[in-house]
Order: C-alpha cells, then sequence, then structure tokens
C-alpha cells in the first residue's frame, strides 16, 4: 500500500513535464492518490491534460490564480466530482519579467509588487479558503513550493523575495487558522531546478552550479526530489507537522563560508 492510498490530491502549477508540480504529481501517484490538476489557460490546457493522463487523472480544470471566479469555479467543481478533498498542492509564482532583472529597485513598481505579491502569495491563501471546506470531514494537507529568496539576497530575485517571505508568513498563519480542522499547512522551500520559471533568468547556469559545489550533497535537486518530499508532507507519516518549511536543497542552507 502506498503512502497516499485513498487520498484525493489538487496538484497546481503544471506547466510542463520539468514543472516541480509534475515531479510532485509523479510522486504523489506512485504512492497511490487520486489526482486533480489545475491549468493556467487553455495553451497549458492541453498539455496539462496529457500529462494528466499518464498519472490516470481526467480530472483537469483550469484556474488562472489572479481571478477570483476562477478560484470559485474551482472549487465548485472539484466539490461536484469528489466529496471530499485530502491535499491541496500550489507550486505557482509569478513576478513581471522586468522585475527578475538587474538592481531590486531597478525594475520595481507598484504594479510589479502587486503583481508578484498576488500571484505567488495571496493566491495560496486563497485557494486554502476555497479548499478548506472539501477538508472539512477528514482533515488534509495543504503545500506550497518556496526558495530561499525569502531570506537571502540572490541577484535578479528581487521582488520574489518579498513575495516568497509573504508565502511562508502566510504559511504559519494558515496552519494556526486550519489546524483545529485537522488541516496540516506546510512549504517545501526547494533548491534551484530548470523548469520554465527558471527560463531566460540571467545566470541560472551560474546559480546551479555555485548551488552543486557549495551544497553537502555535491549536487543539485531533482524535481523527483521536491515530489518525494512533497508526498511524505501530504501523507498521514507527517501527522504531526505544521506550519513548517521543509528544505530540499541538498543542504545548500546551512552552509556559511563555502569551502573552495
Ligand atoms: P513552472 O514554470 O513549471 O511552474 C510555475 C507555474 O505557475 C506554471 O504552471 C504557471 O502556469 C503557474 N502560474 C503562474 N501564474 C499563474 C496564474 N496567474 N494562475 C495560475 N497559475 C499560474 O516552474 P516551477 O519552477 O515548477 O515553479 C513552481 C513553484 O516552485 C513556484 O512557486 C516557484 O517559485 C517554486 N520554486 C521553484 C524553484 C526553481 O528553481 N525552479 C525553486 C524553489 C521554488
Ligand atoms: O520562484 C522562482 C521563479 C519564479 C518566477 C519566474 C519567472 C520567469 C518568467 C516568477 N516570475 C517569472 N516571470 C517571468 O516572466 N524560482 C525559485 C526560480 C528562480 O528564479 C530566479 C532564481 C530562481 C532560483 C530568478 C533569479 C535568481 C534565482
Amino acid at each position: 500500500m502506498g503512502l497516499l492510498t485513498g487520498k484525493r490530491i489538487l496538484v497546481t502549477g503544471v506547466a510542463s513535464n520539468r514543472s516541480i508540480a509534475w515531479g510532485v504529481a509523479r510522486a504523489m501517484h506512485r504512492e497511490g492518490a487520486e489526482l486533480a490538476f489545475t491549468f493556467q489557460n487553455e495553451r497549458l490546457g492541453e498539455r496539462v491534460r496529457k500529462l494528466a493522463a499518464e498519472v490516470g487523472s481526467t480530472l483537469t480544470i483550469g484556474c488562472d490564480v489572479s481571478a477570483d471566479g476562477d478560484i470559485d469555479g474551482l472549487f465548485h467543481r472539484l466539490g461536484n466530482t469528489w466529496p471530499a478533498l485530502d491535499g491541496l498542492v500550489h507550486a505557482i509564482a509569478f513576478a513581471p519579467r522586468e522585475a527578475l532583472d538587474g538592481d531590486f529597485l531597478s525594475g520595481l513598481d507598484r504594479e510589479a509588487f502587486r503583481v508578484a505579491h498576488d500571484v505567488s502569495a495571496y493566491s495560496f491563501a486563497a485557494l486554502a479558503a476555497g479548499g478548506r471546506g472539501l477538508m472539512r470531514e477528514n482533515g488534509g494537507a495543504m503545500l506550497t513550493l518556496t526558495y530561499l529568496g525569502s531570506q537571502r539576497v540572490f541577484p535578479n530575485y528581487n521582488v520574489m523575495g518579498p513575495a516568497k517571505a509573504s508565502l511562508e508568513a502566510t504559511v504559519r498563519y494558515l496552519a494556526e487558522d486550519l489546524g483545529p480542522e485537522g488541516i496540516r499547512v506546510n512549504a517545501i522551500s526547494a533548491g534551484p531546478i530548470r523548469t520554465l520559471a527558471a527560463s531566460g533568468i540571467s545566470g541560472f547556469r551560474k546559480l546551479l552550479d555555485h548551488a552543486q559545489a557549495v551544497a553537502p550533497l555535491r549536487r543539485n535537486v531533482s524535481i523527483d526530489d521536491v515530489g518525494n518530499a512533497a508526498a511524505f508532507l501530504c501523507s498521514d507519516l507527517a501527522s504531526g507537522i505544521t506550519g513548517e518549511i521543509t528544505r530540499v536543497d541538498a543542504g545548500y542552507h546551512v552552509i556559511g563560508t563555502p569551502r573552495l
């Protein structure tokens, strides 16, 4: 029997077979979960339907998290199909391109700051509010993806740093709110991985090489490393864990002065 046998889990943020959400979905499918997927727009819908089929799922629902109506519609449809929800995975982030190049202040304006926080942090609270009703009966687990740029400065990460700091604080407040309902809320802070969200980021190759050289495990992490930790955190093996930010970064964050 798998870690997630009999559990129904909603996975957001699949855009390609390199997405962290796809590594999560594969690990959860392997552990016996029944999966549903969201996709941001119709362009991605076609790809998500194909990937969903690979893990035995036909439940794919469009949801742009910047639209309240889409989030309402998502849980309306999900509630019509599934009697209850056991897990919810949030793997969504966005900031306007110009804000992720050069100095923190150079690409920043009120709108870029707003969009980064809306799509990358508020959306987790909004999905939690929408999904909590379907978890009320049996409890459940919610999980989001974050990055060390919330606490330390990385070139070009810029406004995504404050947005991830907000997301991590949101994890702690949600854990307190939803704990009485048996709902656990956690995050995985992953090391850098080449996904669509990393493509076109200047210096990403250098960042990967640096992380690999510095990390105690002397390697970068994969979407499968993250997926396995995600399956654990959404399983009953993690029944005592909530409000936690679990690093899946080959140990990179413990290093002070790198050897070399
Ligand atoms: P990805 O590009 O595969 O996934 C990002 C997803 O966000 C896409 O599926 C995209 O459709 C979705 N998205 C963006 N705006 C949206 C909106 N308005 N509505 C709905 N969906 C929207 O990249 P990824 O690296 O797999 O990113 C997933 C998560 O992992 C993000 O939160 C990211 O910050 C986090 N993360 C990534 C890394 C990395 O190095 N790749 C490291 C740590 C954390
Ligand atoms: O959170 C992220 C990236 C999220 C992201 C990516 C993009 C690219 C395309 C948000 N918005 C956009 N907007 C776009 O137009 N990561 C953790 C991956 C990442 O991005 C970096 C990193 C890492 C790691 C950017 C600079 C430095 C490091």
